[in-house]
């Protein structure tokens, strides 16, 4: 008995999140496996896969770099392994976000007047097709939408050219990137060099690999991501504040909970409006419910959040937990960060974990396709199965947990400048002035911004290294954007309610929270969405007259752990912002390949990575690299803005 009591106090010590600690406890008296009661069997990780030295990119390994083994079969050494492992990682990463922003363009054009995807930003469509050369007067919004949606898929596959959203950045940024060869071409064909590049027999010069993998990120984050979001702002609205509540004391007793998790808005919005409709509102009522529940994990959690309000349920490391309440009627996923577990899971309780999405069926979970031509229909009969699985509820083994707390949500670029417009400089008429953004940087009030980003990761306790991280930060009145699976936390915790911002935020932050109405952490939204901080980055360097690296602002994943999340980090750090990790990814098996990118890229581009497993000291590198870029971007207002 002793013995199982420490089992799960083990398995408890894996997260801080209280909500998680309960139903760990539960799911070891359900007899259920999670992925925390894995992590044990897991204690020791594979040297050579940690280190990155680890090759089988052809049929002659796998191949480990060692002291007895310095070289792989065709001669590889640990540089080359490290820098091909890690091109590939960058493209795995920028394959995932592209794919989705496919199928967000090719969403768009299937767009009509009454048919179920509309256009509901209709001035930002005209304003992209603009940018792009397309002809506007006098068309209907739906023409002019499918050509934007033809224009956008030429992105993938383009025979020449590089990304249509270069032209953005700052002139310098432009600069450098051409100087040394980032300016990704089509989508696809960058993810296919780094592939082809890393095939046995072609590149083995470790910072030129480096370079590849730098160009096919750029491709992720100014191409693939921008597309996804822009287009998704322009089919299902720009997010605009919004109050919400996270954590899994957001699912209903009384009612059917349906979970939402994976990535793509194209599903959810349909499941949103189909949820929405009178008659499965009275299916709920005649299965003896009183109502429906809709709530969020991971992005699609996120996506829908900033748009709606709709409640957080959790994050990554809370998906199979959220099935151990025993009160999800069903899970509905679409694709990326989807535990194959979750199916396993669900075998105990009632929950029907149902998968949607071609590319990720997964073995266990009932599968029902999902067309974006059929959507409404689709998404009705999802639900309908949702609602009808409410009378298979085993009411004994129901324990929703007692936590959750409130937020606002909702900052898209325009929502955080426009907060910022209206309040603290009221008689500037172009709502799109990022000036007052600039001011309170300037003064020094708001010492810095920093995207806190991505997702959770078992080598850290769930939540520890972001809150952790994001306390330090907004503490020392450095503004805080979080997207992904850190905004979940950041939320979880009460970080985004402006009421909390005089408890955990520094005296000049908390004064520009109460000035602005903000809170002291602002939700960007999902992993997709890093591409809006991009622009918030740009726009300000812009403003300014400078490069995005003059800066105060920096980028950190405290919990990293996807393949997305590296080719973030890298495109981020292509864009002149430094990133900090709190996981060490799997580069370390080279001296070349870490000094490189922890140091020779910041000559090129006035950026790099910097790693540190311990989140106070990660915060406060963070801070003091911040500082001490402050004289510098203090002159640069002095002869950019106030002389203006
Ligand atoms: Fe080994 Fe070279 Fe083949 Fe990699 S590519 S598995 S190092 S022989
Ligand atoms: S969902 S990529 S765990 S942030 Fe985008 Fe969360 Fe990371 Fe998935």
């Amino acid at each position: 008995m002793a013995k199982e009591v420490n089992l799960v106090e083990q398995m408890q010590s894996m997260t801080i999140d209280l909500n998680s600690k309960v139903l760990i406890e539960k799911a070891e008296r359900d007899g259920v496996e999670t992925m925390y009661k894995r992590k044990l069997g897991y204690n020791v990780q594979c040297g050579f896969g940690l280190k990155g030295v680890c090759c089988r990119n052809c049929g002659m390994g796998p191949c480990r770099i060692s002291a007895k083994t310095p070289r792989g079969l065709c001669g590889a050494d640990e540089h080359t392994i490290v820098a091909r492992n890690y091109a590939r990682m960058c493209a795995g990463g920028t394959a995932a976000h592209s794919d989705h922003a496919r199928d967000i363009t090719h969403t768009m054009a299937l767009t009509s007047k009454d048919g179920g995807y509309t256009i509901k930003e209709p001035e930002q469509l005209i304003a992209l097709a603009k940018s792009w050369g397309i002809e506007t007067e006098g068309k209907d919004i739906y023409d002019i939408a499918h050509e934007v949606a033809y224009e956008g898929l030429m992105e993938f596959g383009k025979p020449f050219g590089v990304s249509r959203f270069l032209v953005n950045a700052p002139k310098k940024r432009q600069e450098i990137w051409k100087k040394y060869g980032y300016e990704p071409r089509a989508i696809d064909r960058e993810i296919a060099t780094v592939m082809h590049s890393t095939h046995i027999g072609c590149a083995a010069d470790c910072e030129s690999i480096i370079d590849i993998a730098i160009r096919c990120s750029m491709a992720d984050g100014w191409q693939g991501s921008m597309i996804g979001t822009q287009f998704s702002d322009i089919m299902f609205g720009s997010p605009k504040p919004v109050r919400t509540e996270a954590n899994l004391n957001v699912l209903e007793e009384n009612n059917v909970n349906i979970i939402l998790h994976g990535h793509e808005p194209t599903l959810s919005e349909m499941i949103v409006l189909a949820a929405d409709l009178p008659e499965m509102k009275a299916l709920a009522k005649e299965v003896g419910a009183d109502g429906i529940t809709l709530s969020g994990i991971c992005c699609t959690g996120n996506e829908l959040t900033m748009r709606h309000g709709i409640k957080i349920a959790g994050d990554f490391h809370q998906q199979e937990l959220a099935i151990v309440t025993g009160a999800v009627e069903a899970m509905i996923v679409d694709v990326q960060c989807i535990f194959p577990a979750c199916a396993e899971v669900a075998k105990h309780y009632h929950t029907k974990f149902i998968t949607t999405s071609p590319k990720a069926q997964i073995t266990g979970a009932t599968y029902m396709e999902f067309h974006e031509e059929t959507a409404v229909e689709d998404a009705k009969t999802i639900v309908r199965e949702a609602i009808l699985n409410f009378k298979n509820r085993d009411k004994s083994k129901v324990l929703i947990p007692d936590l959750k707390s409130e937020g606002v949500v909702g900052f898209s670029e325009a929502a955080i400048v426009g907060q910022l417009n209206n309040v603290v400089n009221s008689q500037i008429d172009e709502m799109n002035t990022v000036k007052p953004l600039v001011d309170a940087l300037a003064s020094g009030v708001i010492r810095g911004v920093v995207g806190v980003v991505g997702c959770n990761n078992a080598k850290t306790p769930s939540n520890y290294n972001h809150l952790t991280v994001i306390k330090e930060l907004i503490k020392n009145d450095f503004l805080v954007v979080c997207t992904g699976c850190g905004a979940s936390v950041a939320a979880k915790n009460g970080l985004m309610l402006k009421e909390n911002a005089k408890k955990y935020a520094g005296k000049g932050l908390a004064t520009v929270c109460e000035l602005v109405d903000i809170p002291p952490v602002l939700h960007v939204g999902s992993c997709v969405d890093n591409s809006r901080i991009l622009n918030v980055c740009t726009a300000v360097a812009n403003f300014m007259d400078c490069d995005v690296c003059d800066l105060p602002v920096a980028g950190c994943a405290p919990e990293w752990m996807s393949e997305k999340a590296i080719a973030i980090g890298t495109y981020v750090v292509a864009t002149g912002i430094d990133t900090y990790l709190g996981v060490m990814p799997p580069v370390g098996g080279s001296s070349r390949a870490v000094n490189y990118l922890c140091g020779g890229l910041k000559e090129k581009l006035g950026a790099c990575f910097h790693v540190c497993e311990e989140p106070i000291q990660l915060a406060k590198m963070i801070m003091d690299d911040i500082e001490a870029k402050r004289p510098a971007f203090e002159e640069i207002y002095q002869k950019n803005v106030m002389n203006k």
